[in-house]
């Protein structure tokens, strides 16, 4: 009976199924979950009924409300039947799990279980503990839960440590609570992000190089650069205070983990100049499109290109040169990429909507490729990458959400 009610259908009842061997079920349901069974018997002998809820509290009565105790086995009872006669079997516990519907590998999230007695008896002492992935842990590991009262119902928190990533994208969690010959189950589907995703509430980065070799991430990400080669300021920049990129200049950190991005925006303000391939952001190894990090650069023709989320795109729309410009490019959950050069957008394109995946510890560079290569010469003055796809109408804001 009801072995899988659509999660739409909360709360619902049905009369009058067939059933073989001459007999008629109605059933109803609470909160996902059976709440009573009533067969009718249209003949005399053995009647075996199978559903979930035999495996946990429960009780039998006949028409007359008086209680019987058929013989179970497993999810399975079995009545001995008089022709003409009805039987109900009555819920005596319901469990109901809750879970984040999204979860990054190696984050802790919020579990909570909790147990009601749905009829008018109480739902004895038993264990709580959850049943979870290979690799995951929950704190507690169970719980010791009280008798719970008709209209009581409690309430049991988890913190589950999620695993490491192994390539999967959902997972299931089940709570199982137990005692003595009984055992009620439910579960949740959890999806899985690759690795953490960044702080919402602060940029993955924000650089304003003003003097000196080294910029601090004044995001509060703690993503600190070392400038390489040359550093000399250019006091007509936008802020008064622009890192000349003289070909041998760049921005490096150590290594970091930049986390998965479902969407992002990366801006600079920044003049361009030079020739051929020139790296903006860059935390790819390399590989096309690779399927760790990011990068943003500058083909030869002066158009952009971006290669992360599973694709290589080039966008189009010619990037000016040779003076200031402010550049920004977002891409949001549909993998929607959008490029904007002074607030207006100068092209886009497209990748998967599986994300950024930056799963892999290594640095994040501006104006070089990992390998110190495909310099971008001219000069930058601030630059952030911002875990979230701005508006078109926000993009002229990115210094003041970044800094
Ligand atoms: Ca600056």
């Amino acid at each position: 009976m009801l072995p899988a009610l659509p999660s739409a259908w909360s709360d619902g009842s049905v009369t009058g199924l067939r059933a073989r061997g001459d007999v008629t079920v109605d059933a109803s349901w609470k909160g996902g979950n059976a709440d009573r069974v009533t067969v009718h018997a249209g003949r005399s002998g053995p009647l075996k009924v199978r559903a979930a809820m035999i495996t946990g509290r429960y009780h039998v009565e006949d028409e007359s409300g008086k209680k019987i105790d058929p013989p179970r086995d497993g999810d399975v009872i079995t009545i001995d039947a008089k022709d003409g006669e009805s039987y109900t079997i009555v819920n005596g516990v319901t469990v109901k799990i809750t879970a984040p519907v999204i979860a990054g590998a190696g984050e802790s999230i919020p579990v909570t279980v909790t147990v009601t007695a749905p009829g008018t008896e109480d739902v004895p002492a038993g264990t709580l503990a959850l049943a979870l992935p290979q690799g995951w842990t929950s704190t507690p590991a169970s719980v010791e839960v009280p008798a719970v009262s008709p209209g009581s119902p409690k309430t049991f928190s988890f913190s589950v440590a999620v695993g490491p990533a192994n390539g999967t994208r959902s997972a299931r969690i089940t709570a199982e609570l137990s005692a003595g010959d009984w055992k009620v189950a439910s579960s949740a589907a959890v999806g899985l992000n690759p690795c953490v995703t960044p702080p919402a509430d602060r940029p993955v980065v924000a650089w304003d190089p003003t003097s000196g070799t080294t910029v601090t991430d004044s995001s509060g990400s703690g993503r600190n650069a070392d400038i390489v080669g040359t550093a000399t300021y250019d006091a007509t920049a936008p802020s008064g205070s622009g890192l000349v990129l003289n070909g041998s200049t760049y921005l490096t950190t150590g290594n970091t983990l930049m986390g998965y991005m479902p969407e992002a925006t990366f801006a600079a303000e920044v003049k361009i100049e030079g020739t051929g391939y020139r790296r903006l952001f860059d935390s790819q190894p390399g590989g096309n499109p690779g399927n760790d990090g990011i990068i943003v650069d500058l083909t030869p023709s002066n158009t952009l290109r971006f290669i992360g989320a599973g694709q290589n795109v080039g966008l189009s729309g010619t990037i000016p040169t040779g003076r200031y410009i402010d550049l920004v490019v977002t891409m949001n959950r549909n993998g929607v990429i959008n490029a904007y050069v002074d607030g207006t957008r100068v092209g886009g394109g497209n990748a998967t909507t599986d994300g950024i995946t930056g799963c892999t510890s290594r640095p994040l560079r501006f104006a070089a490729d990992q390998g110190g290569g495909q310099r971008l010469t001219g000069a930058v003055d601030r630059m952030a990458i911002l875990p979230r796809a701005l508006t078109a109408a926000e993009v002229g804001t990115w210094r003041d959400i970044a800094f």
